[in-house]
C-alpha cells in the first residue's frame, strides 16, 4: 500500500510512467501548492517501492502489512524541496540522504554547496553544511578535510560549476588525491540562471545562449569524469550514474555509497557524475525529460565506473 504526501507531491507523473501494476494516478485535486496530487486509483499495489524510488519529492511512503517498506530518510528535514517539478536534484538528494542513513554517518558529514541549483540541498539535510563561491566548492572542502580529516566531506554540485567555472579546482582536488568525494549533477545546462550553454550541453542543443543550437564554437560537450580519470592517483574512484529508471537510479546510489565508503576508507579522491534532467529549461514535460536522458544524453556519456583504484 503506497502513502502519498499530498503536499509534497508536485504532480511530475513520474511515479505514474515507473508504477508496474497502474495504481498511481492523478487525484484531481490541487494542493496548497497549486499540483495536483497523485494518490491510488485502485487495490492492486504491490509495495515494490519503485513509486517511492523514483519520486524526487520523497513524497511516497510504502508499506506492506504493518512494515515500512520505503520511507523518507531521517536525515531529510520536513521541509519541502524548493526544486521545480520532476528535477532530478530531488532524486539525487534523496538517495544521499538514504546512504547517510545506512552508513550512519549524520553526525559526522559536513556537505559543501557552490552556487546553482545544488545549493538548495543545504535546506534539505540535516547536517552541517559550508557553502563556496560559483565552482569553489572542492577549494573549501579541502581546507575542511584537512583540519578535520576524520569528518566525513562531500561537494555537491552542478555541471556548470564543475566543468566550467570551477574545472580548476576541482582538477586540482582530484590531482592532489584530496580524500573527499564529489557528487555532481549534470543536467546539461545552467539550471539556476535560466537555461544558458554549459559545457556539458550536447551539441544541437537549443539553449536561452544558443537560440539555433550549440556549435562547436561553444566547445564540444566535456565527459567530464573521463577528463578527469586521466589525472591524479591511479586509485582514485570515478562513475557516473543516470537517474533515469528505476534500475539506474539504484545503480547510481550503489556508486555513490562505493565513493562514501573510498573516503571513508581514506583511499583518496571519490567522484561520482549523476545524468539527471531539467524539466523547466529543457522544455520538456518530467517524464519527457527522463527519456530524453534514456535517448539522448546517455549515448554521449556511457554510464558505469570509469576509474576503479587498483585497492578499491
Ligand atoms: C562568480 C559567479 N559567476 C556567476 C554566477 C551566476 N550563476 C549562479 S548559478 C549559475 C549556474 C549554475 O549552473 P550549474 O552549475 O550547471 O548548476 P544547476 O543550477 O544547473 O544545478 C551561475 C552562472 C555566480 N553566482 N557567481
Amino acid at each position: 500500500m503506497i502513502i502519498v504526501d499530498q503536499e509534497r507531491c508536485k504532480g511530475c507523473s513520474i511515479c505514474t510512467k515507473f508504477c508496474p501494476k497502474n495504481v498511481i494516478g492523478h487525484s484531481g485535486v490541487f494542493n496548497k501548492a497549486g499540483y495536483d496530487y497523485v494518490e491510488p486509483q485502485n487495490e492492486d499495489c504491490i509495495s515494490c517501492g519503485i513509486c517511492s524510488q523514483v519520486c524526487p519529492e520523497g513524497a511516497i511512503t510504502v508499506k506492506k502489512e504493518d512494515k515500512v517498506v520505503y520511507s523518507r530518510p531521517q536525515v531529510l528535514t520536513d521541509s519541502a524541496f524548493t526544486y521545480c517539478p520532476g528535477c532530478s536534484h530531488g532524486v539525487i538528494n534523496r538517495i544521499i540522504g538514504e546512504i547517510i542513513d545506512e552508513m550512519g554517518l549524520a553526525e559526522e558529514t559536513i556537505g559543501v554547496t557552490p552556487i546553482g541549483c545544488s545549493i538548495f540541498i543545504y535546506k534539505n539535510f540535516k547536517v552541517d553544511y559550508v557553502e563556496g563561491a560559483h565552482g569553489r566548492a572542492p577549494a573549501v572542502a579541502t581546507g575542511i578535510k584537512r583540519v578535520y580529516p576524520d569528518k566525513f566531506v562531500f561537494t555537491y554540485q552542478g555541471d556548470g560549476d564543475i566543468g566550467a567555472i570551477g574545472l580548476g579546482e576541482a582538477m586540482y582536488a582530484a590531482i592532489r588525491d584530496e580524500n573527499f568525494t564529489i557528487v555532481f549533477v549534470n543536467n546539461g545546462n545552467y539550471g539556476m540562471t535560466g537555461g544558458q550553454v554549459a559545457p556539458t550541453t550536447l551539441l544541437g542543443t537549443v539553449t536561452t545562449t544558443t537560440p539555433k543550437g550549440k556549435t562547436v564554437h561553444e566547445g564540444y560537450p566535456v565527459r567530464i569524469c573521463e577528463t578527469f580519470a586521466t589525472v591524479g592517483s591511479d586509485n582514485a574512484y570515478i562513475a557516473r550514474g543516470a537517474v533515469d529508471t528505476p534500475a539506474n537510479i539504484r545503480k547510481t546510489k550503489q556508486y555513490i555509497k562505493k565513493a562514501f565508503q573510498h573516503q571513508l576508507d581514506k583511499k583518496g579522491f571519490s567522484m561520482v557524475e549523476v545524468l539527471g534532467a531539467c524539466p523547466t529549461n529543457w522544455k520538456l514535460d518530467p517524464v519527457k525529460a527522463l527519456d530524453k536522458i534514456t535517448d539522448t544524453v546517455i549515448p554521449y556519456f556511457p554510464l558505469g565506473e570509469i576509474k576503479v583504484g587498483k585497492e578499491a
